[in-house]
Formats: C-alpha cells, sequence, structure tokens
C-alpha cells in the first residue's frame, strides 16, 4: 500500500510541474543596495532592509572608480561630493553553464566581496576585509552544465570601490561572465535562452552552431569575431526566432579565419532590450604545411597537380614567366585531394608557379613542353 502510494504521489508531482507554464529565463542579475557596510557579515542582508530592491544589472563589471559608478545615490554616505562610501549590495541570478567542468571564478572588489554557487556553505571566491586597494582573488569549482544559483555579496567602506566578476571554463578564456549565461530569476523553473555555443576549427574554417530553448523577442543573432578578444567586429547574421518555447538550433561557418587565434562571440538583438551576450570562444588555426605534387616531368604542356590535405577551399594557380610576368591564371577548387589537371597552353620553356590558399602560398619552378 505504502509502495502504491509514493507511486501515485510521484505522479501527481510530475503532473503539477508539467502543468506548470514555462518562464524564459530573464537576462542579468537582481540587485539589492543597502546603506551601511557589510563587515564581512552575511548575516548584514537578511538583518536589514535594503533600500534599492530588484534592481536589473545586466553583469558585474563595475570597474573600480570614486565617483558613483553603482548609481547608489543616497544610499551610500557622502564625506565629499561624488564620493559614495559605506554601501552594500546583494547581487543574485542564476548561472547557465553551457559545458560541465571545472571552472575558475575572478573576484575583482574593492572592498569585500563574497561569491557564492549553488547555496554552498563556503564561498567560491571571496576578497574579506576592507584594508587592501581594488584586487582580484580566484577559486575553481566543478560545475555540471545546466542552471546554478549564483549570489554575491558586497560592500563599499571608503576611498575608491569597484566590483568585477570573470570566469574561465573547459572551452573558454578568462572573461568577464556575460549577460547571456545571467539569469535574474531565483526559481529554477526557467528556460534558458542560451544552452550553448560552440566554435570548432574545420580544417581552414571555424564551424559556429548554437542552440536556444526558447528566445524571447528575439530579433536576430550576430556573430561576432574579434583577433584579440576585446574589439569585435560583426561576421554574419541569422534571423531570431522572434519569442518561442520551442529549442531551435543554428550554426554558421566562418570561411576565412586567420592564422593563428580568433575569438568568437554571439550577439542576441531583441526589440525589447540591450544586446545579449554569449560566452566568447576562442578557436585556434593552425597554419597547414602544403605538399605539391606535380607531374609528369617531362609533360607536353598539359601537368596535373596534387595537393595535400587536399581540403582547403580554393586556390589561386597562377604562372609567371622568367621575367616575373604573370601569364596564367586559374582559380582552383581542392577538395578532398582530387587532382587538378592544368593545360596553360604555354609556349614551351620554364615558369614559376605559385599556388596561394588559405594555407599559404607555394612557389616552384617547372617546365613545360619540355
Ligand atoms: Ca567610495
Ligand atoms: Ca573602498
Amino acid at each position: 500500500m505504502a509502495i502504491v502510494l509514493g507511486i501515485c504521489m510521484l505522479l501527481a508531482s510530475t503532473a503539477r510541474a508539467q502543468s506548470l507554464p514555462p518562464v524564459i529565463g530573464s537576462p542579468g542579475l537582481a540587485a539589492d543596495y543597502y546603506r551601511g557596510y557589510f563587515y564581512d557579515q552575511v548575516s548584514f542582508f537578511t538583518a536589514n532592509t535594503p533600500v534599492i530592491r530588484n534592481r536589473p544589472v545586466e553583469q558585474l563589471n563595475f570597474e573600480e572608480a570614486e565617483d558613483d559608478n553603482f548609481r547608489v545615490g543616497n544610499v551610500a554616505t557622502y564625506y565629499s561630493p561624488n564620493r559614495p562610501d559605506e554601501f552594500s549590495a546583494q547581487f543574485r541570478g542564476q548561472l547557465y553553464v553551457t559545458t560541465a567542468g571545472s571552472y575558475t571564478f575572478y573576484l575583482g572588489s574593492d572592498d569585500a566581496a563574497y561569491l557564492w554557487l549553488d547555496n554552498h556553505p563556503q564561498p567560491v571566491a571571496f576578497n574579506k576585509g576592507d584594508s587592501f586597494p581594488y584586487r582580484e582573488m580566484s577559486g575553481t569549482c566543478t560545475l555540471t552544465a545546466g542552471l546554478h544559483t549564483l549570489r554575491v555579496d558586497y560592500g563599499e567602506h571608503g576611498g575608491s570601490q569597484g566590483l568585477v566578476l570573470q570566469y574561465s571554463g573547459p572551452d573558454m578564456p578568462k572573461q568577464l561572465v556575460p549577460n547571456g549565461v545571467l539569469y535574474n530569476q531565483m526559481t529554477a523553473a526557467i528556460l534558458p535562452t542560451l544552452l550553448n555555443f560552440e566554435a570548432v576549427a574545420d580544417n581552414l574554417q571555424v564551424a559556429l552552431n548554437w542552440e536556444t530553448a526558447a528566445e524571447e523577442n528575439c530579433t536576430e543573432f550576430v556573430i561576432q569575431k574579434s583577433r584579440d578578444g576585446k574589439t569585435f567586429t560583426d561576421l554574419l547574421r541569422r534571423p531570431g526566432g522572434a519569442t518561442t518555447v520551442k529549442a531551435r538550433s543554428y550554426s554558421a561557418i566562418d570561411p576565412q579565419p586567420a592564422i593563428g587565434w580568433t575569438y568568437y562571440r554571439l550577439q542576441q538583438l531583441r526589440s525589447d532590450r540591450e544586446p545579449v551576450y554569449s560566452p566568447i570562444k576562442a578557436v585556434e588555426i593552425k597554419p597547414i604545411e602544403l605538399t605539391v605534387s606535380i607531374y609528369p616531368v617531362p609533360n607536353n604542356g598539359t601537368f596535373y597537380l596534387d595537393v595535400q590535405p587536399g581540403n582547403v577551399g580554393t586556390a589561386q594557380l597562377r604562372l609567371l614567366d622568367m621575367s616575373g610576368r604573370q601569364v596564367y591564371e586559374k582559380e582552383i577548387s581542392l577538395t578532398n585531394g582530387a587532382r587538378q589537371m592544368i593545360e596553360p597552353d604555354m609556349a614551351t620553356g620554364i615558369y614559376m608557379l605559385k599556388l596561394t590558399t588559405n594555407a599559404g602560398t607555394f612557389s616552384r619552378k617547372i617546365s613545360l613542353g619540355i
């Protein structure tokens, strides 16, 4: 009887969970601001009443400053004009982790700050006390993919103030925790917009894929790229799904990434708010050594090229005579090592062959008709 009852309760609970209307996650965090300094006491935030409640904050990126960079206004005490001191704040929300693994969090602050994940009794990273200038402390933890509750307790005592939260993970470099993986609802029953954003090297191209669990007022996705991880330019666009609670997947290709490291991020444009950003992904394109076979030798003026690796996209073939003048040009498609027959119809003689690909330029002297 007890077993049957247990199963019934489970079914009832499942049915109730399924009947909840889906709530689309809202980007960023929620902030409460308090008068006074918290002196590293977590209980400060329950013992006191916030003056500003549930203010939306896109991300924790309050760079160190003397002026009112937190926009706390009269919540702070002013011993001199535009120099806010003695206030505290609590930032709350959920962090969506796209890839399971080890994450390091970098908490920069002036004065004290504590980062808590999943209500664990120990903070992941913390800056204790108020006797230091702005500094960054870090902590590492293993996270499952999915939503994790996040809370940052912060306080400014005197002098300048600042608070910046960055992270690095198994598939991404150190960066500001972007608003696209932060959700300001504390309830677990939310649908995150961005499930993942992947940028993967595929020979001399980069494959870009992303998935959404839900979208809200999403007009367009813009893939942005950068050589230094700081200054981004638009690469390509895809129309968004407006407002939907159906999962969608997208894919795109960067056909011509430079050799070396390139940084990619996904910008989601919305009709109702400022853009939302994915984590930044870094991709390294390694230079490829081309092996080019040219045969037969001798030949009757027509020859064959065999280029390995054979999947480096299109290549520009040029022939120069011995005075350096270009006498022949042909675009060839190098796919899967297919050999290329070249019929340049040139006078008998010695030529310089140049083959230019994404991977670089190959040069060799060849004889035609000899
Ligand atoms: Ca201050
Ligand atoms: Ca300070």
